[in-house]
């Protein structure tokens, strides 16, 4: 859309003014024509699936937390899929999973150094909105992965698994461990996190059905994707609830550290603890008797399928509408669903009958 020389002008602009005038200097509005709003998308533009692979891109991946062992495995599927494909890859981001400002920081740079499409996981759905928007603006391709803006705010959002079964489905693992019975509380990750409070939703309305009638969600605590604080709070649950019977948490950190507490406590084996964790993480729990059963998707897949699809929008194969498809090498086709999210598929629940087969 825009020459090089533009480009380069406007991105140089809007680092140094202020964003709206940087946008209106640059003309970058596009209107989308079907609901004839201002929008940052090029909506209007048609996808061609034949369209070829451009190759030399530079795609950046932006965790919501760079220390944290899932994105570092998720990560490195992204880098091994763009080296696949002829692209470059970098990372970048905050060290803390609630340096929202941070991360607003780590856009505007990225669209500074004009890469060529990122991959964000968000740690809020709207505080990133203005940066990415601007980005876009600049013909930067935007993929949420992991954790979602709002959907304005991004072409795509690959997503693990259905954000629905990953929710109803911690219930019901944690149900058939309870027996169904028993109070239960959540230790989630960041209070803003959209993937996490997604999924909350979901479990809270899981548990209206008349099955759950016997369990009582009594709390959520938070502990911001820190092993410190997921581990304090855990020990804050069990004091303040000497009665709680079970723990999910939907969150690799926070279920790794709950854990941990769990097995040097008096609660070993005896409060049931499920949610999202890594099997290397893991292991040790589960074979040691504190964790009968949790699951996740592989973490490696999902970062592979958002640089797949960064670079499919880049190639101008897809531009975020529902039913567009593309092709992800090894990973197979997939189709584009409702407000442009792409779903990675089912997640896998382990056990110490299958956990030692994965090695992530
Ligand atoms: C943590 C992060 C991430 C989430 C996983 C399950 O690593 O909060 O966003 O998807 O857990």
């Amino acid at each position: 859309m825009f020459s090089p020389a533009l480009r380069r002008s406007c991105a140089a602009l809007a680092a140094v003014t202020s964003l709206a005038l940087a946008a209106t200097a640059c003309g970058g509005t596009t209107k989308n024509s079907s609901k004839g709003e201002d929008t940052a998308k090029t909506s209007d533009v048609k996808a061609d699936p034949n369209a070829a692979t451009k190759k030399g891109l530079t795609v950046a991946f932006l965790p919501k937390q760079v220390n944290n062992p899932y994105f570092t495995v998720a990560d490195k599927g992204g880098e091994q899929a763009l080296k696949d494909l002829g692209s470059t890859y970098k990372e970048t981001g905050p060290n803390s999973a609630t340096d929202t400002s941070g991360q607003v920081s780590y856009v505007n740079t990225l669209t500074q150094q004009q890469v060529d499409a990122m991959a964000v996981s968000a740690q809020d759905p709207g505080a990133l909105c203005t940066a990415l928007k601007q980005a876009m603006k600049n013909g930067i391709k935007v993929v949420t992965y992991d954790s979602d803006t709002n959907p304005e705010c991004r072409d795509v959002f690959v997503s693990q698994a259905s954000a629905e079964a990953l929710g109803r489905t911690q219930v019901e693992l944690l149900g058939k461990q309870l027996g169904y019975k028993g109070e239960i509380a959540i230790l989630s990750a960041a209070q803003t996190a959209t993937n996490q409070n997604t999924w909350i939703e979901f479990m809270k309305d899981e548990l209206k059905k008349p099955q759950y009638k016997d369990m009582k969600l009594v709390k959520t605590a938070y502990g911001n994707d820190d092993a410190q604080q997921s581990f304090q709070q855990t020990q804050g649950l069990l004091q303040e609830f000497p009665k709680l019977a079970g723990i999910i948490s939907p969150t690799t950190v926070g279920i790794k550290a709950a854990a941990q507490y769990l097995a040097g406590s008096k609660y070993k084996g005896k409060v049931k603890l499920t949610g999202l964790g890594t099997p290397n993480d893991m292991r040790q729990y589960v074979k040691n008797g504190t964790v009968e059963g949790f699951e996740l998707w592989d973490p490696a897949k999902l970062g592979a399928l958002a640089a797949h699809a960064a670079v499919a929008l880049k190639s101008g194969q897809i531009t975020g509408a529902k039913g567009e498809t593309f092709k992800a090498g090894d990973l197979g086709s997939f189709t584009i669903g409702d407000k442009g999210v792409i779903d990675l598929g089912a997640p896998t629940v382990f056990t110490k009958d299958n956990i030692d087969q994965f090695k992530f």
